[in-house]
């Protein structure tokens, strides 16, 4: 988009100063962002501005009321905090500012306060690093634990469901509608050989062995804002998808982002492994906030949740890659199938280290709990 554009759009919202950089950052493969920075008479002033990719949130207005109701508690609640992100109000009194052309095509803009010295790092360099992004969003997790959580808008139907995120790709594999079938026949047979696994977070929510907690739903490292020079977690970002659900579901795939030893789209596949040690770190990091809240079914399903939720990743690229890459952002023809491949290389390296995870997880939560109350599996 033009800068002029975008400054015209900037003036709507309720910020001090007078505008004086705008420019664009990448980060994530969803929405476009862009970091503006004002004179307030000799002050730097710092915001982000967001256009939401409405074809992924349908209901801007909803997921901005989860995030105004999320951050507020936080703010009220967490004595520990830092810093924390809010929602800079237009000028006519919404959380977003709507733009619309001749055509009626809405566009849908929010602004953050820019949270400064601070660093997001996208890959994981450090256990250090890893074990404060296991904190980050277990410290998240434990602050909003009694969160009204019914008050929390469904911004994305089924988000994390895995079974019907699997039956959604079976339905688009009998559809072919890009024809692509025959370059995934190896994926999708591997797929669905591990259907049962795609319910079992679903079926413990619903039976109520496990809790709706509020999740956030997106626990990468580079969500994680870090102070420059401590490196301790200073705040959550990337709030779109807060939702209620399991807590699991947060957990499994942080490991499965932060202690990969690959990037998502890594295509040599020798490469594409669980790290051990940072495996260690995020669940060390989340336990040192979460282990006194978790319930028994939660802590023996930590280390499941982590396969699940990449293979639930591994389904949703392929799904992609099927229908046409529609969805997630794509440089080149094959790389949702790519991301797909790599996931699923993930989940059978998982496989083979489920027992070893598990007892660490035993260990760590020993240590955090401070008394051994988690029965053998
Ligand atoms: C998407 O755009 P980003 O990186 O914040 C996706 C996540 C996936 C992730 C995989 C709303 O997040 O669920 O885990 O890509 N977000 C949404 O890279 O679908
Ligand atoms: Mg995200």
């Amino acid at each position: 988009m033009k800068e002029k554009e975008l400054l015209d759009i900037i003036k709507n919202f309720d910020i001090r100063g007078d505008i004086k950089e705008l420019n664009s950052i990448n980060n994530g493969i969803i929405n476009t962002t862009y970091v503006v920075k004002t004179d307030d008479k000799g002050n730097i002033n710092k915001y982000l501005l967001q256009k939401i990719n409405t074809s992924i949130f349908t209901e801007p207005f909803k997921l901005m009321k989860n995030i105004e109701n999320v951050t507020k508690y936080i703010s009220l609640n967490d004595s520990e905090s830092k810093d924390t992100i809010n929602v800079i109000k237009a000028k006519n009194g919404l959380p977003l500012y709507v733009t619309s052309d001749p055509f009626s095509h809405k566009e849908y803009y929010r602004v953050y306060n820019y949270i400064d010295n601070t660093i997001s790092y996208n890959k994981s360099e450090k256990t250090e690093i890893v074990y404060n992004t296991g904190k980050a969003f277990g410290h998240f997790c434990k602050v909003l634990r009694d969160f009204p959580i019914n008050d929390l808008e469904e911004t994305i139907k089924d988000f994390h469901d895995t079974k019907k995120r699997y039956d959604k790709l079976i339905e688009t594999y009998k559809l072919n509608p890009v024809n692509r079938n025959n370059r995934a026949f190896k994926q999708i047979s591997e797929i669905i050989s591990r259907e049962e696994e795609c319910s079992v977070l679903v079926n413990l929510l619903e039976d109520n062995k496990i809790p709706y907690r509020v999740t956030h739903n997106d626990t990468k490292v580079n969500n994680v804002l870090m102070d420059s020079l401590t490196k301790e977690p200073v705040a959550v970002i990337d709030l779109d998808t807060v939702m209620k659900g399991s807590g699991l579901y947060d957990y499994g795939d942080g490991v499965r982002s932060a202690a990969s030893n690959a990037l998502e789209d890594e295509t040599n596949l020798d490469n594409v492994y669980i790290n051990m040690d940072m495996f260690k770190a995020y669940t060390d990091g989340y336990l040192s906030e979460m282990a006194p809240y978790l319930n028994e079914e939660e802590i023996l399903n930590m280390a499941n949740s982590i396969k699940i939720i990449t293979l639930e990743l591994a389904i949703r690229f392929l799904d992609d890659y099927l229908s046409g890459d529609t969805y997630f952002k794509t440089n080149y023809v094959d790389h949702n199938l790519d991301r797909c491949k790599n996931q699923l290389k993930l989940v059978n390296d998982i496989d083979e280290k489920l027992e070893e995870m598990n007892s660490y997880i035993k260990e760590s939560y020993n240590k955090y709990i401070g008394h051994s109350k988690v029965k053998k599996a």
